[in-house]
């Protein structure tokens, strides 16, 4: 994959985090997929349960109920679709309709089988770390050397997958920015994202409007978050990221399409 390839966010949930209930509504949610298209993303991924810090797991029929309609929907749109679960169940009946990228926070820790799942199936995976489960990761989170720490983490998952007869260049990695980091954590794994590139798969990068970025910039809301956005994608490219989940897919395409001329590379 030649990057930037940009991944576009499609939350059909009450409460993700900057855009929850906005495309919680099917119709709402297709029309946001079809417009982050036409905006240039590559990929849309599509999910139905929050992450966000202190978040509970949704029930599986929920999730079903939110994404399955929507993936049918926009099976047919020029990009490809990724859906972000734990769930062996949803996973799968998302293949079922349509997509072809699992983007798995947990890393196949959750529901291992999943790795079995996207093996048959032939499907890419995003591999992400995350600190044990979203309602207590960012309680004092610690490593002895967060870089250090997450490559192995990575690492191992990558001989997981293969282990279960996923090939590895269907894995994907995800060093997993807020997912159980302090500010310092998420500005480490950025400033030495080289180091998790050289394990050698498509290093994916979610730093989109994240909380860190408000933090930085002086308490910004969700909203006002898209200049950090852009300034840490942009490093995250000329430090071997390939794949840039972002919810403001237009601005961030832009702003990777010029520092990717400009490193040329
Ligand atoms: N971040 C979020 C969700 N899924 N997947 C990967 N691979 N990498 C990420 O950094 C990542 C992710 C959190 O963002 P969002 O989906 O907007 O929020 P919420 O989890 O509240 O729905």
């Amino acid at each position: 994959m030649k990057p930037p390839v940009i991944m576009g966010v499609v939350n059909v949930t009450p409460d993700s985090f900057s855009d929850g209930g906005l495309f919680l509504d099917a119709d709402n949610a297709v029309a946001h997929g079809e417009r982050l298209v036409e905006e240039g993303a590559d990929i849309l991924d599509l999910g139905g349960e929050s992450t966000r810090p202190g978040s509970d797991a949704v029930p599986e029929a929920e999730e079903l109920r939110r994404v399955v309609p929507v993936i049918e929907r926009l099976a047919g749109v020029e990009a490809r679709l990724s859906i972000d679960t734990t769930k062996l169940v949803v996973a799968k009946a998302a293949l079922d309709a349509g997509v072809s990228i699992v983007n798995d926070v947990s890393g196949f820790r959750f529901e291992p089988e999943l790795a079995g799942l996207v093996a048959d199936a032939g499907a890419d995976c995003v591999l992400m770390h995350m600190l044990g489960e979203p309602r207590t990761m960012q309680e004092d989170p610690r490593y002895d050397d967060v870089v250090a720490d997450v490559k192995a983490f990575l690492e191992e998952r990558l001989r997981f997958a293969v282990s279960e007869g996923v090939p590895e260049e269907r894995v994907w990695l995800d060093p997993g920015i807020g997912f159980g980091k302090t500010v310092e954590h998420n500005l480490e794994l950025l400033r030495r994202l080289d180091e998790i590139a050289a394990i050698g798969c498509p290093v994916v990068v979610g730093t989109s409007r994240k909380s860190f970025l408000g933090r930085l910039a002086g308490g910004r809301a969700e909203s006002e978050r898209l200049p950090g956005t852009i300034a840490t994608n942009v490093m995250a490219l000329e430090r071997g990221g390939t794949v840039f989940r972002v919810h403001d897919v237009a601005q961030v395409r832009d702003a990777l399409t010029v520092a990717a001329a400009t490193l040329a590379r």
